[in-house]
């Protein structure tokens, strides 16, 4: 990054809402065209008999400014006019598509079934609504999150959306990583980057399924570059999401420094948000003390700026060892099968 702190080659690795806030923030602030965001695509599923890639949307809306500012994800001003009629048709409701999202699912899976990759049919769809930072799935291939409760396995949107993430998570484990490949965009991006940020999201689940596919967790391993993660939990709460209640039911302790650990060997960079700033010289790496909270653009910028300023204090990252296996995953990990 030495070369390039004007316009860092930036890479983000986000989920759903809390990594599409922190990347509008990085598009704001950094040159257009100098962003990518590697979004999770575990969460994705069938679902009347359309591909729904929930993450990829909630990144894309929120690239574009069309997102409900309410729930993060889906359309601002949707209706729900499908949803209802299939509901009184006996169809299944559980999961709110609105109206003219489903468009987006409609002509995702209308590509999809033309053999056109994932990666494509996001670039066309990201091109559709004008938004100039790339967005590139994990994977082309189907990788699906299953998560082991007590109440059995449950596909991931059937424990997110359906049960309310109630059940008590075991594990999760990625169905399909072990034999995906990662996408050659994802692996050239990984390897033109000038920066690799980790965003606020779920690390079980948002951020492992990424590093699940075969070769990545290894690259940013490896790379030469920093790499920074911004904090999902801020006084021992997820702003939104089950992080905090998974690290309970896992054993962890509900705190930043278990991400921290969780991430152990693919950092030089931690933002704890202000509120856990007593724990700042707990981390065995240094750590920006920010405000976390991205409420509207203004705070995304300023997290984003704030993020790029402290990456420029960190010591070039010394060559990285092959010692560690590319298999070997921190505590409480999530597997893939
Ligand atoms: N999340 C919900 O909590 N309830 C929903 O009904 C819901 C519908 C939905 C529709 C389209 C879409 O792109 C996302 C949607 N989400 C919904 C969000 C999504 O399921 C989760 O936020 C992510 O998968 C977790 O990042």
């Amino acid at each position: 990054m030495s070369n390039n702190f004007s316009s860092p080659n930036v890479v983000a690795l986000a989920g759903g809402v809390g990594g599409a806030k922190l990347a509008v923030g990085l598009q704001k602030v950094l040159p257009p065209g100098m962003l990518t965001v590697i979004v999770n695509t575990g969460d994705d599923f069938e679902h009347w008999g359309l591909t729904i890639c929930p993450d990829l949307d909630t990144v894309m809306y929120n690239l574009a400014g069309v997102n409900n500012p309410e729930t993060g994800w889906g359309l601002q001003g949707e209706t729900f006019n499908a949803l209802e009629a299939m509901g009184r048709l006996g169809g299944e409701d559980w999961f709110r598509l609105g109206d003219r999202d489903l468009a987006v699912h409609l002509r995702r899976s209308e590509w999809l079934r033309q053999d056109i990759p994932l990666t494509q049919v996001t670039d066309r769809l990201r091109r559709s609504l004008g938004v100039s930072t790339t967005i590139l799935p994990m994977s082309d291939v189907p990788i699906r999150t299953l998560v082991h409760t007590d109440e059995g396995d449950l596909p991931f949107q059937h424990y997110f959306v359906r049960r309310r993430c109630e059940p008590m998570v075991i594990d999760v484990s990625f169905v399909g990583a072990s034999n995906a490949q990662p996408t050659e965009e994802v692996l050239q991006a990984l390897d033109a980057a000038d920066l690799i940020v980790f965003c606020p999201s779920n690390p079980y689940l948002s951020i492992d399924p990424i590093l699940s596919v075969p070769g990545v967790r290894r690259m940013i391993r490896k790379s030469h570059v920093r790499r920074v993660a911004v904090t999902p939990i801020i006084g021992g709460r997820a702003l939104k999401g089950p992080a905090a209640k998974m690290m309970r039911e896992m054993g962890q302790m509900m705190s930043p420094i278990t991400v921290a650990d969780h991430f152990d060997g693919l950092l030089d960079g931690f933002v704890l948000d202000q509120a856990d700033a007593v724990l700042h010289n707990a981390f065995d790496m240094p750590v920006l003390v920010a405000d976390t909270v991205m409420t509207d653009l203004a705070s995304k910028a300023r997290l984003a700026q704030e993020l790029l300023d402290f990456v420029y204090t960190l010591d070039a990252p010394a060559a990285r060892s092959e010692s560690t296996s590319d298999i070997a995953l921190p505590t409480f990990s999530a597997t893939s099968s």
